[in-house]
């Protein structure tokens, strides 16, 4: 009895290391946090500003499974777009989903 007790635990300890890694790894990138579903950030290059629409280059997002790429996003009905953003800056975008299932930018952040 003593026995199996015995490495059970020995299985837990071997086991919690890797499982702390993982999480290490996945706060490294702020992109990856955990997020609601309606409130996905990824960064990107904000390449131009059109009429309810925006062409942004972004990185990966991991969840929702979208590589990198250059792309027109709709801009959500009082989606938040800061004054003074222009063509060539770096953003935090926010994703949401339209009524529809489509995402759609529901604000930017400047980033350093
Ligand atoms: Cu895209």
């Amino acid at each position: 009895m003593r026995k199996i007790l015995a490495t059970t635990t020995l299985m837990a300890l071997c086991a919690a290391p890797a499982a702390m890694a993982q999480m290490d790894h996945s706060n490294m990138d702020h992109s990856a946090m955990p997020m609601a579903e309606d409130m996905i950030h990824a960064e990107a290059t904000l390449n131009a500003i059109g009429d309810g629409t925006l062409n942004v280059s972004h990185g990966p997002i991991k969840e929702i499974g979208w590589p990198a790429m250059t792309m027109d996003l709709p801009m959500m009905a009082g989606a938040n777009l800061p004054d003074g953003l222009e063509p060539g800056d770096k953003v935090l975008m926010m994703l949401g989903q339209d009524h529809e299932g489509m995402y759609a930018i529901s604000g930017l952040e400047p980033m350093e």
